[in-house]
């Protein structure tokens, strides 16, 4: 289709634009990390969105390589980040399931990273809990390994998948999301509310950093504070931003 075509055409072309969504610190109020995101904001066909391009993507295979694209620019804007003086915690790079299927993925992102010359640390790695599901035994390995070069990892979209909570557990993610959706119903149900808050406790306990994503409102966030989580991603604070906004957007609270 027309859009397999556009990504075909555009794969190594500056019209991919990464976005940045900031992500608050509770304990510091402050912003040190932030969620890298793809856009198409224009091609021949009009802006093309996530949601449209990223099955396509991962169809065709074309992930792959889009994802060591995005991790090569990510280093870049973090290193122009350091020169400019900006703290960078780490900023997290969303890795889809194929990713893991690459017998050379570890080589690869730690060739990318180091020919930067970027701090390992602040790079953080998104994989989803249904990318677990499928290959837990990889996942964990890699994420072994990562840890062994101070590459952080973090399991996103918690409580959407079907991922084995033991598994989850001992695996040592550096992170992990609760996922929009169960910030959303833990508003409107007590149940859930209380189930949402144990978990929090209980990933913590297990020396887990928590994020909670999909934060609108004022009252969302009391909630989440309420669970005790580490991070908090969403509109109330900022909407993904391109990197000249994020930029204007760390140095201003530095
Ligand atoms: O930013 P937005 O809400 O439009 O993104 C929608 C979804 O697209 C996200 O939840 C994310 O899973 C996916 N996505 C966005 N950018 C990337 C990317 O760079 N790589 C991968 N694999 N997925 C992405
Ligand atoms: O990869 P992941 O599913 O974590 O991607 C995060 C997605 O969630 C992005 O597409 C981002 O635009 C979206 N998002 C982040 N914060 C909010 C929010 O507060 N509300 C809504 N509706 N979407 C959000
Ligand atoms: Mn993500
Ligand atoms: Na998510």
């Amino acid at each position: 289709r027309k859009v397999i075509q556009v990504l075909k055409e555009k794969l190594d072309d500056e019209s991919f634009q990464m976005y940045y969504q900031p992500i608050y610190s509770v304990k510091s109020g402050r912003f040190f990390y932030a969620e890298s995101l793809m856009r198409i904001p224009d091609s021949p066909i009009g802006p093309i969105y996530p949601s449209e391009f990223i099955p396509v993507a991962e169809e065709t295979g074309l992930i792959v390589n889009i994802t060591y694209i995005i991790l090569d620019k990510v280093c870049k804007f973090i290193n122009h980040l350091m020169s400019k003086g900006i703290y960078v915690g780490s900023i997290h790079v969303n890795f889809s399931a194929l990713q893991f299927s690459q017998p050379n993925l570890s080589e690869r992102v730690l060739e990318i990273i180091r020919s930067n010359g970027t701090p390992m640390s602040a790079i953080k790695i998104e994989f989803t809990e249904s990318t677990l599901a499928e290959s837990p035994q990889v996942v964990t390995d890699f994420t072994m390994k990562m840890k062994e070069h101070g590459i952080k990892m973090g399991l996103d979209d918690f409580g959407t998948g079907y991922s084995n909570i033991a598994t989850v557990i001992n695996i040592p993610f550096g992170t992990v999301k609760l996922d929009k959706s169960l910030v959303w119903v833990s508003m409107k149900n007590e149940n859930s509310a209380l189930a949402v808050k144990n978990l929090t406790r209980t990933f913590k306990e297990l020396g887990m950093k928590v994020i909670a994503e999909g934060v609108e409102t004022e009252a969302q966030r009391k909630l989440v504070v309420d669970f005790g989580v580490d991070q908090i991603q969403g509109f109330y604070y900022a909407k993904p931003m391109p990197e000249a906004e994020m930029e204007e957007f760390m140095l201003a609270q530095s």
